[in-house]
């Protein structure tokens, strides 16, 4: 019998492996798992009380927004400032960057935390699963000064954390601090988190592509012929093409069977769709550390010096051989 490990216990247990262990990290971690709780409890009752739907507004991305990408926001931005750690906050929810103010209002915090609170919700009122997304950052500015934009836009490589929450079939949080990425299910009947899957590691190559075959006319040409190449009969290929629609599950399932998640740029978006500091970067980093690869189609993604917070990224994320071959064709 496997002995059981509560996510807090892994933090406590593994916090001297964190840069900088100073218990902060810890503690944001900690935050981050309590608001994963809350989304989790209303996520699951979504299609039984009146809290799917639009909430009549439209987010910075000029996506109209549902009652749960709200609900969500607003439990992860709660959990970030109560705990006096973070200094500054970017969501995709919100247009310009959160700035945090300590209990005596300076701004002590010692690390920026990114994130899209409900990436997917457009799948929620059809009970497909969606996930939330964080990436954590030191701050560059000196301790003390009010956040600053470069705060944010620091480079992939820079991040000391990053994960997200899939509510799927069941709630998992999967993490990394740079050592390794684990996987924690909660256990509805006690609400708490606990290891279920050590040490991820994503295979060398797979047999799955996901990818929304309905922009193919849009995609670069190099794009269609990995394509093709997925779809011709030779060994084993042709692959199976799984979509959901839902980035975080998408990922979730190749980090775990081997494959390829694409989100090209297309001629309807010349930089593809998907977001370079909450999206693209704390799934590159998670990719890295379970032994994948995460590209633009050219770059290494935390490679990529950010310009601006909300900027969009095109992004092919998995196994190393899928992603390299894929740019073998791009480079065609
Ligand atoms: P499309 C969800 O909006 C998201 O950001 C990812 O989670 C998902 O993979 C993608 O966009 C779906 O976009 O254009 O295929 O519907």
């Amino acid at each position: 019998m496997k002995k059981l490990i509560t996510l807090g216990e892994f933090i406590i247990e593994n916090e001297s492996s964190f840069p900088y262990a100073t218990g902060e990290l810890s503690k944001l971690l900690n935050g981050l798992r309590l608001a994963g709780k809350m989304v989790n409890h209303e996520v699951n009752k979504a299609g039984l009380v009146d809290i799917i739907g639009g909430a009549g507004e439209v987010n910075v991305q000029g996506e109209s927004q549902q009652k749960l990408d709200v609900f969500a926001n607003d439990k992860f931005i709660q959990a970030i400032k109560n705990r006096d750690i973070a200094c500054g906050i970017v969501s995709e929810e919100v247009e310009e960057f959160i700035t945090i103010h300590g209990s005596d209002s300076s701004n002590n915090g010692k690390y920026v935390v990114l994130m899209d609170p409900l990436d997917g919700s457009s799948n929620i009122d059809v009970n497909v699963s969606v996930g939330t997304i964080f990436s954590i950052f030191r701050r560059i500015t000196p301790i003390g000064t009010p956040v600053e934009l470069k705060d944010f836009l620091q480079p992939g490589s820079a991040q000391v954390a990053a994960g997200y929450i899939v509510y799927g079939t069941s709630t998992m949080l999967v993490y990394t601090t740079g050592n390794g990425v684990n996987g924690f299910t909660i256990n509805p009947a006690l609400g708490s988190y606990y290891l279920s899957h050590p040490n991820i590691k994503i295979p060398e190559s797979g047999s799955i592509y996901s990818v929304n075959l309905g922009n193919y006319v849009h995609f670069p040409k190099g794009v269609k012929n990995y394509v093709k190449y997925c779809q011709q009969e030779e060994g084993s290929r042709p692959y199976s093409l799984r979509y959901i629609g839902s980035m975080v599950s998408d990922f979730h399932r190749n980090m775990l069977k081997g494959g390829i998640y694409m989100y090209p740029n297309d001629t309807k978006n010349k930089k593809g769709k998907l977001r370079l500091l909450y999206e693209a970067n704390p799934i590159a980093f998670l990719t890295e550390q379970a032994n994948g690869k995460a590209s633009d189609g050219y770059n290494r993604i935390m490679d990529i010096v950010p310009s601006e917070i909300h900027q969009r990224i095109p992004f092919f994320c998995g196994s190393t051989k899928m992603v390299e071959k894929l740019e073998s064709f791009y480079s065609q």
